[in-house]
């Protein structure tokens, strides 16, 4: 059997992949890889893991053959609020480590490659509510501009060389074991937290702030689906959109209230708040339901209410510890 490497194996997503993909193809077949830290945790350390620079096209091809890899999962990224704090940075690592990833990738006849984009591909100027698969993208962050070049990047591969490459714009992403880093729509994991810790959370969006978000198990379910796929179905090697639920900030603390009574939210916009306004409210992801069976499993209701278990316990037994 052939193998699986990942890029940002420690990340929010890359952790909570590598432990499913384990589960699913064996820990030995799947190769961990970050460039800063050591996995902790029973899970992460379930199987080999790689310090990799991705800036550097030789290290990734050393790898590459080191363990037969046949599917890269590249989930390595500087995300968007990060971004826009060094632009300069967000390009370099954005766009170099994806075309070393690339250009491996089709030199060593690498089957599937996966690469995320996000909502954040759209700008001002595209429609915000249900925002079509295709229409016009305009970002205003590096981030956005590293994505919508990102895109154009995988189909490239994919028309002039015949790599597999497979996207998905993912929305914000709500989860419990790894905190999310340097995004906008971080806040929808930080509510959670403070909601438990204190019982108060200062918010740097507006109450009335909407924007498309998923839950980890759906993210997960989405990111291998597109990759299991018969390729024959799959119309696009750009991205997917593809939706989970959308909600306010103030509807999140409201559904969080029902679980931690008196708990308070207050609205503090700072710079992220431009940024989130410039993203859809919500996104149609039709092509994703039609071309490869995509459907989400959690709406904000059932997502809160297995999130405050998740983190209760997790704060717990952190207390303990
Ligand atoms: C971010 O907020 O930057 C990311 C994203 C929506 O791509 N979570």
């Amino acid at each position: 059997m052939r193998r699986i490497l990942i890029t940002g194996s420690t990340g929010q997503i890359g952790s909570e992949l590598t432990v499913e993909l384990r589960r699913k193809f064996g820990g030995e077949n799947v190769i961990s890889t970050g460039h800063k830290r050591r996995p902790t945790g029973s899970a992460l350390a379930s199987g080999p893991f790689e310090f990799l620079d991705l800036d550097k096209e030789e290290e990734i091809l050393t790898i590459v053959r080191r363990y037969d890899i046949d599917t890269i999962y590249h989930l390595a990224a500087i995300l968007s609020a990060k971004g826009e704090e060094d632009p300069k940075m967000a390009w370099n690592v954005n766009m170099k480590s994806l075309i070393n990833i690339l250009e491996v990738a089709r030199k060593e006849k690498v089957e599937k490659v996966f690469w995320p984009s996000s909502i954040a591909v759209f700008g001002p100027s595209s429609p915000r509510d249900n925002t079509p698969q295709e229409t016009i993208l305009n970002p205003t962050t590096m981030y956005g501009l590293t994505k919508v070049t990102g895109e154009l990047l995988c189909n490239y591969y994919f028309h002039k060389f015949g790599l597999d490459v497979r996207s998905l714009r993912y929305p914000g992403i709500i989860s419990s074991e790894t905190l999310p880093g340097g995004g906008t729509s971080d806040y929808a994991v930080a509510m959670f937290y403070d909601a438990i810790r204190s019982g108060r959370y200062a918010c740097y969006v507006r109450k009335d702030t909407e924007l498309p978000m998923m839950y980890m198990p759906d993210c997960i379910e989405a990111t291998i689906g597109i990759m299991m796929a018969d390729a024959g179905r799959l119309k696009r090697h750009d991205a997917y959109n593809v939706a989970g639920m959308s909600f306010s900030a103030g509807a999140l603390a409201e559904e969080i209230s029902r679980h931690i009574p008196g708990f308070e939210c207050t609205y503090e916009p700072d710079s992220r708040q431009k940024i989130a306004d410039s993203w859809p409210r919500s996104v149609d992801d039709s092509a994703a339901h039609k071309e490869w069976g995509w459907k989400p499993k959690y709406d904000i209701r059932s997502m809160t209410e297995d999130m405050i278990q998740k983190v209760r316990a997790k704060l717990s037994n952190a207390g303990k510890g």
